[in-house]
């Protein structure tokens, strides 16, 4: 039997011996790289802190004690220690367990996670809820080197030393970002890597103090001022000092043995804490060591070559159309600048940086000042494209709001994973961009269908000014040998892509993006049920072409918008509206969408027919529609 099966319960790990944990700690690791290499999933970061979770539940009691990850994709190691060992095979499938701590899945997750950064300020919650229930216990937040380059990490340390209530923040410093990290606080914590400075500096300062006459004056102030700025020299304690945390490292986050050595210690001492741990990236799986961004998150791979399987779609993915996209519109105008907020890869911005690293910037997991910076560039007539997953963009609501749709600054909002994302679930489903953007004033608001719409929409947007958002989904660009020949883009144009060029069908379906070809499919379908559809690609989300809308639902009974984004405040609505405002509130109108819910993780299919926005679910939700409302002549088909 393994020592993994032994551990049925939280009492359980701690009675394997101490000397037998990096053998626990090996069984982890083969069964994290098990399941990420079938199911995907976020290997290197969980890879890295496997020694520092047994070492966290072997200390520290979460029966009474809580730990709280940073962003939760490291949590691997917790989940197979806190009860779900034998459903871990399940990670991230359609109702397996999440791919990030989440409170409705286990007690032990005491806070839901998927967005970084947000775990001193939850711990600091939990720890100062505690007290005031007087109930004991300590409070743990683990944070990554990448997570603590956020404005959110800094407001929770600054406030938690303030408080000076206890709390034990532990930094799991493995350099890395999803790629290598960037900041000026990266940098610094990395001080500790130049070793041979490192340890030239402290023989120097041994020297130097046995050179100080001892019992003077003078010999305890220099032993103090050496003392003090060998601090600065030596570890990068002093920048949380100041904040008022007690320093405690740099730790080695794989020895297991001085890992809990110190944590026993750490326990008993009050106040705010933090402790330095130095991990690696993708620790014990060579691939994953050699290449931690491959491997921060990735899809399904052999274990024994380190490959990814191949996936099944033989058409581009927006975001490598889009990387394509920018790099050439930047060539033809050097005014054009990408910005990311630590996803460099994820945004397709490799290509980018490479050909033009002066116009490229990494500002960390710092999505609001990426914003607010990009407004900056704008105001001196450059075009920063802010290139963002719509789930990260919801962090900087008030910097689109006040810092660039208010002064209608030229920047450029690249909106990737808009829409469902699949297995990384609930936190990072792109479902919002449309509801939170088109309330803006000034903002126009674009979502291409296709690789020349694409092109079209970001040509538009550096050549246009004030505020663009362009949104993209996590998908292919596939056309089903659909031929959409499309007209070229201006404001508030959209165009009839199937159907009558005249008015006058049985349904209306006015759509965008993601939901064009989808739409079309339909309406192929509904025409053998004797549904005649018309589709009109809206383009914009904002501004709309009301008049082509109106004009064309005045002849048509049954409107019917489709969107992949929620129906609450979404494109719908805003279609509604303007029916209502022309007078046409008489028509029969349905408005297909993500439902008003947050929606489970799973491969983006089985997600997309679940909630009804395929192509089949779309027809036959319509024709379900045409019949209730009578108003058109169906005669029975089945929907297949
Ligand atoms: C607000 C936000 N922005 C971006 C991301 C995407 N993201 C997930 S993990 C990660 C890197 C985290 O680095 P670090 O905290 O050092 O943890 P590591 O993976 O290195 O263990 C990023 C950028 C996110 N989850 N949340």
């Amino acid at each position: 039997m393994s020592l993994l099966e032994k551990i049925n319960n939280l009492d359980d790990l701690r009675n394997i011996p101490v000397e037998q944990l990096p053998q626990l700690a090996s069984e982890i690791r083969s069964l994290i790289i098990d399941v990420v290499s079938k199911n995907g999933g976020h290997l290197a970061s969980s890879l890295g802190v496997v020694e520092l979770t047994i070492a966290l539940h072997y200390i520290f009691d979460i029966r009474q004690d809580r730990i709280i990850w940073d962003t939760g994709h490291q949590s691997y190691a917790h989940k197979i220690l806190t009860g779900r060992r034998e459903r871990f095979h399940t990670l991230r499938q359609y109702r397996g367990i999440s791919g990030f701590t989440n409170i409705s899945e286990s007690i032990y997750d005491v806070f839901g996670t998927g967005h970084a950064s947000t775990s001193i300020s939850a711990a600091l919650g939990v720890s100062e809820g505690l007290r005031l229930k007087g109930v004991s216990g300590r409070t743990v937040a683990v944070i990554g080197d990448g997570g603590m380059s956020s404005g959110l990490a800094f407001e929770g340390l600054n406030n938690a030393g303030h408080m000076e209530k206890d709390l034990i923040v532990i930094l799991n410093d493995n350099e890395m970002s999803i790629g290598p990290n960037t900041g000026a606080l990266s940098r610094w914590i990395s001080r500790k890597f130049a070793s041979d400075s490192f340890a030239q500096t402290r023989q120097k300062i041994k020297n130097l103090l046995g050179k100080i006459p001892s019992f003077t004056n003078e010999g305890i102030m220099l032993a103090r001022r050496v003392i003090n700025s060998s601090k600065v020299l030596l570890t990068p304690g002093i920048l949380f000092e100041g904040l008022n945390f007690q320093y405690i490292g740099p730790l080695d986050g794989h020895n297991i043995f001085e890992l809990l050595e110190f944590l026993t210690e750490i326990k008993k001492l009050d106040g705010p804490i933090l402790v330095h741990v130095c991990t690696q990236k993708g620790k014990g799986y060579q691939f994953a060591e050699l290449n931690p961004e491959k491997f921060h998150g990735i899809s399904s791979f052999n274990i024994s070559t380190g490959d990814k399987l191949q996936g099944s779609s033989a058409s581009r993915a927006f975001t490598d159309i889009f990387s394509d996209v920018i790099t050439d519109v930047a060539s033809k105008d050097d005014s054009v600048i990408a910005i990311t907020a630590a996803m460099t890869d994820g945004c397709g911005l490799k290509k980018f940086r490479s050909r033009f690293p002066d116009r490229f910037y990494d500002v960390g997991i710092a999505e609001p000042h990426a914003v607010t910076f990009a407004a900056g560039l704008a105001t001196q007539g450059l075009k920063p494209v802010v290139c963002i997953y719509s789930t990260f963009l919801q962090r900087a609501f008030d910097m689109i709001i006040h810092d660039v749709a208010l002064q209608n600054l030229n920047v450029i909002f690249a909106i990737d994973r808009a829409g469902i994302v699949g297995e990384d679930g609930p936190t990072h489903n792109g479902c919002f961009d449309l509801s939170y953007l088109s309330l803006i004033p000034n903002i126009r608001i674009l979502a291409p269908c296709d690789e020349e719409e694409m092109h079209q929409a970001f040509e538009y947007a550096v050549n246009t000014g004030g505020p663009v958002a362009i949104r993209y989904p996590r998908a292919a660009a596939e056309k089903y040998g659909i031929n959409i020949r499309h007209s070229p883009l201006e404001t508030a144009k959209g165009e009839i892509v199937y159907g009558l060029r005249e008015p006058g069908s049985d349904v209306l379906i006015v759509t965008l993006g993601s939901m064009v070809y989808e739409s079309v499919r339909a309406a192929r379908l509904l025409e053998k049920n004797n549904i005649k559809v018309t589709v009109f690609n809206s383009r914009f989300a904002k501004p709309l072409d009301r008049d082509l809308i109106a004009k064309l639902a005045r002849y048509s009974d049954n409107i019917v918008t489709v969107e992949e984004n929620t129906i609450a405040g979404g494109f719908g609505s805003y279609v509604n509206r303007i029916l209502i405002e022309e007078n046409l509130k008489n028509r029969n109108i349905l408005n297909i969408g993500i439902p008003d819910a947050f929606i489970e993780h799973g491969p983006r299919n089985i997600i997309l027919n679940e909630i009804g926005l395929t192509y089949e679910k779309i027809a036959e939700r319509i024709r379900e529609f045409v019949q209730e409302t009578g108003r058109s002549n169906i005669i029975d088909y089945p929907v297949s």
